[in-house]
């Protein structure tokens, strides 16, 4: 591993991990309370709510598909709904693509491929027998710098004041919360497989993606795409995008704990490869675009290789290459990679790549 990032397979007092068991009763938790203290803020428990309510059915594509429009409850009557939309193939219980979409599930979900910047490929996805679940991320928390929308004012911890606290849950920790919320419903769905979904994202979607895989061990694959920082790219870069600026540009995406390390980034007791490994044993793929430096497509390949190892600890094979893959060819592996060329977008050349490797890892 190189030495520029804390070893994952070391506890914080310093004493080494050396079994599966003290990775997941020792280091696992560690983690993650790391990452919710100093970077994310602290996810409050699943709600207690009402049951999921099925507002749409019927059949999409001809017939060779069904559409479910459910709206899941995200706290307490009055509490914000997530309209999550779940497309299944029909006659089958089908592997899932889950992920948070920008635009609104009709506007940009279902857009013929092409027509948006972010592409969601679904013919082709529902065509290779995969089932595709998607809601807006304003369902659970609108992009903005304001904590009186979305779902945190009905899961403030007990005794918090007016302002947010250091440690309280920013909005990408409310979308990753989104998702484990979509996975509660998506579990008991008839027409889907719930031990095979995939939890995808573009971009900020994708660090909300890889943050609920990192949390929610119901994600059987992560694919976060174009993450960059705050998702699949180091802190302790100065590449791209650094944890100064987006703290700077996006002020409510992480806690306010978060800006200690504006300047320090080497000072944070972790970094990004950490999060990569809360998912080991499952698989992960980061995709990435050659032009879209600000997502550190390099120091992404860097985060693959310091998580490694807690894969291999765990009787897996591990990352397959010690080099990035040329542009346009999937590595495969538990630890996948894949860049293109072109700029930042979720486009069909991505698509085709997160299908090929959920296909090897059905
Ligand atoms: C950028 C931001 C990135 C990335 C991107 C996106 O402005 O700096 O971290 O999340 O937006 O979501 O498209």
């Amino acid at each position: 591993m190189s030495g520029e990032f804390p070893d994952p397979l070391r506890m914080r007092d310093g004493s080494p991990i050396a079994t599966a068991a003290e990775w997941r009763e020792r280091r696992r938790p560690e983690l993650l309370e790391l990452f919710q203290r100093h970077m994310y803020g602290f996810f409050p428990p699943a709600p207690v709510t009402g049951a999921p309510n099925v507002v749409r059915s019927e059949s999409f594509l001809g017939g060779r598909a069904m559409r479910k429009d459910v709206r899941v409850p995200l706290g307490p009557p009055g509490a914000p709904t997530l309209n999550l939309m779940v497309l299944t193939p029909r006659g089958r219980r089908s592997p899932l693509f889950l992920g948070i979409n920008f635009g609104g599930n009709e506007v940009e979900v279902l857009a013929p491929e092409g027509v948006r910047k972010n592409t969601w490929s679904v013919e082709r996805t529902l065509a290779r027998g995969y089932a595709v679940a998607s809601f807006h991320a304003a369902d659970v928390d609108p992009d903005r710098d304001d904590f009186t929308d979305g779902v945190h004012p009905w899961h403030r911890p007990a005794g918090s004041g007016a302002e947010r606290g250091p440690t309280e849950w920013g909005t990408l920790a409310a979308w990753a919360w989104g998702l484990s919320r979509a996975l509660d419903y998506l579990e008991h769905d008839p027409d889907v497989d719930a031990r095979r979904i995939a939890v995808v994202g573009h971009s900020r979607m994708g660090k909300a993606a890889l943050l609920a895989a990192a949390f929610d061990e119901r994600a059987a694959l992560a694919i976060p795409s174009q993450s960059g920082c705050g998702g699949a790219a180091p802190s302790r870069t100065t590449v791209g995008e650094t944890v100064a600026l987006i703290n700077k540009n996006f002020p409510h995406w992480f806690c306010t704990a978060f800006r200690a390390y504006n300047d320090t980034p080497e000072r944070l007791p972790f970094d990004q490869h950490e999060l990569l490994a809360l998912i080991a044993p499952r698989p992960v793929l980061l995709c990435n675009a050659v032009e879209d430096e600000w997502a550190n497509p390099a120091g992404q390949f860097e985060m693959l290789r310091a998580a490694a190892p807690v894969w291999r600890l765990l009787g897996k094979e591990g990352l397959r290459a010690d080099r990035m893959p040329p542009s346009g060819k999937l590595l495969d592996g538990d630890l996948g990679y894949f860049i293109r060329p072109g700029a930042h977008a979720m486009s069909p050349v991505e698509w085709a790549a997160y299908l090929d490797f959920a296909d090897r890892h059905r």
